[in-house]
């Protein structure tokens, strides 16, 4: 049995499908991690999101900012935006079952026995991996609750723009859902930065990509995270795996299998 964890689909479906061939990918034996943003930009969003439901408990999702992008479109809180492709999802006769599915979606996992966590941006310098699971599950617990709405109608924004304990509210999953979902550059004291969004050499000076920190409580999981397709899949980091290779840019579509980091790569058609 193998895992492979799979970086940004954006609804491109036929790399996905061509990745799966090319890791022999059977559903009796192996599993797939999904590092969020399923869908949105790319042609087949809708195809993308059935499929990725259909694999059942053989898949893991973890959801991205343009998944949440979805879920807010679909319960009337924001409107499509110039560059979505998201309309034949919102006129699909199966999209409340593909909403519920998709708000049921963790914001992290994490394996004990493999030892790696992921998320879709990633982890602040400010928390250890338990502590990132534990306020993903705040947010988790509202978007399977009746808050869902009171939530979803104030998701966005920029602000508060660093994590405090003493947070609450709405304030507070806001400002857990900013890091695990939008992150890229922040301070060694995460605080984040939200106008950069192309590589590392981008950075506001202050800020920094959020793995070049020492994380303040060092831990023994592995860091798996999509999101940010300008770092080209390079962290430099021994233990920090960028898998978005901007599949829908043109890029390439990438797997790690985690029982031995081996990485796996298709190239995507512009
Ligand atoms: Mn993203």
């Amino acid at each position: 049995m193998s895992t492979y964890a799979i970086g940004d689909l954006q609804g491109c479906l036929t790399p996905l499908l061509t990745l799966l061939d090319l890791i022999e990918f059977s559903p009796d034996k192996d599993r797939l991690w999904f590092a969020g943003d399923l869908i949105n930009r790319g042609p087949e969003s809708l195809e993308t999101l059935r499929f990725v439901k259909s694999l059942g408990d053989k898949a893991t999702v973890v959801l991205g900012n343009h998944d949440l992008h979805l879920l807010a479109v679909m319960r009337g809180h924001a409107s499509l935006k110039r560059n979505d492709t998201l309309a034949d999802i919102l006129l699909s006769e199966d999209r409340d079952e593909l909403m519920e599915w998709l708000q049921s979606r963790p914001l992290c996992h994490i394996d004990n026995v493999l030892k790696f966590v992921m998320t879709h941006a990633g982890i602040p310098p400010c928390w250890d991996s338990i502590e990132t699971q534990r306020y993903a599950q705040e947010v988790e617990r509202t978007l399977s609750s009746d808050r869902i709405d009171d939530f979803l109608a104030v998701m966005y924004g920029n602000k508060p723009d660093q994590w405090d304990d003493n947070l609450i509210g709405m304030d507070r999953l806001r400002t857990i859902t900013n890091y695990l979902t939008r992150m890229r550059f922040c301070t060694e004291s995460s605080q984040l930065e939200f106008k950069s969004k192309e590589g590392p050499t981008s950075a506001i000076s202050g800020y920094a990509p959020w793995f070049s920190y020492p994380r303040k409580k060092a831990d023994d999981y592995d860091v798996i995270f999509g999101h940010w397709a300008a770092l080209e899949g390079n962290t430099y980091k021994e233990h920090i795996h960028a898998l978005d290779t901007g599949c829908v840019w043109g890029g390439a579509l990438t797997a790690m299998r985690l029982e031995d980091k081996t990485l796996y790569s298709t190239p995507c058609p512009t």
